[in-house]
């Protein structure tokens, strides 16, 4: 098997992502610490990888850098992963891929972009509360639709733990840490407490962001 690098702090939550998924795929890598305090995501040699100066971005063996998180994940899971965790048959692969895809785009860019970047990376007295009362509001409506799927089926996509799940569960960690009022919304939060069974999870995602609170 090639060795795989990986550049990224370890509090991205896109870097938690791919770091979550290559734990979960029983895969050795090495990590570089990369963005925001550390650095490094301005080098040339950096945008030579990624010319948008973002991580997370992986290399594996001899092959070409891969930037965006969803593409590594995928790329991972062609590779690595077994028929559950991504299926084989382009059909079966599909209602995988479509919740994951959901989730990666509205879960993910609703609750990094307006809710915790507008509650935890904001300066305290520059909070605009309304703001992210709003944006709370939005993102629930989209989890609302995760708990409905939730309610007659173990994971998000299927039985089964799934690319999917990954792309969801990467932010609930934060979504239920921080210091919000939450509308309850029953199936997530079972489906949560069992995310936080795995160890993999534990490891990556369930980890500090003190770093990056304003
Ligand atoms: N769509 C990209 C977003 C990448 C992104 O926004 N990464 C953030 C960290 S979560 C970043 O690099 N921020 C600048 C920095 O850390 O210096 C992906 O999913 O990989």
């Amino acid at each position: 098997m090639s060795s795989i690098t990986i550049w990224g702090r370890k509090s991205s939550v896109n870097v938690q992502l791919v770091l979550w998924a290559l734990d979960e795929l029983g895969l050795d890598f090495e990590r570089i610490d990369a963005g925001f305090i550390y650095g490094v995501v301005d080098s040339a040699d950096f945008c030579r990888m990624n010319p948008n100066g973002l991580v997370p971005v992986l290399v594996d063996g001899d092959g070409e850098p891969i930037f965006e998180s969803a593409a590594i994940l995928r790329y991972l899971a062609d590779r690595y992963g077994d028929s559950n965790f991504w299926p084989e048959n382009v059909v079966a692969r599909a209602q995988v891929d479509k919740w994951a895809e959901w989730a990666k785009w509205n879960v993910g860019h609703a609750f990094i972009v307006n809710v915790f970047y507008g509650l935890v990376r904001t300066p305290f007295d520059e909070i605009d509360h309304d703001a992210v009362k709003l944006a709370l509001g939005h993102l629930e409506k989209v989890l609302a639709l995760a708990d409905e799927k939730l309610a007659t089926s173990t994971y998000i996509a299927s039985s089964q733990f799934t690319l999917a799940d990954i792309t969801l569960g990467y932010c609930l960690y934060r979504y239920y840490d921080i210091d919000v009022a939450r509308t309850e919304l029953p199936n997530l939060r079972r489906y949560y407490e069992l995310l936080c069974t795995r160890p993999a999870f534990q490891r990556h995602v369930m980890v500090p962001y003190d770093e990056l609170r304003a």
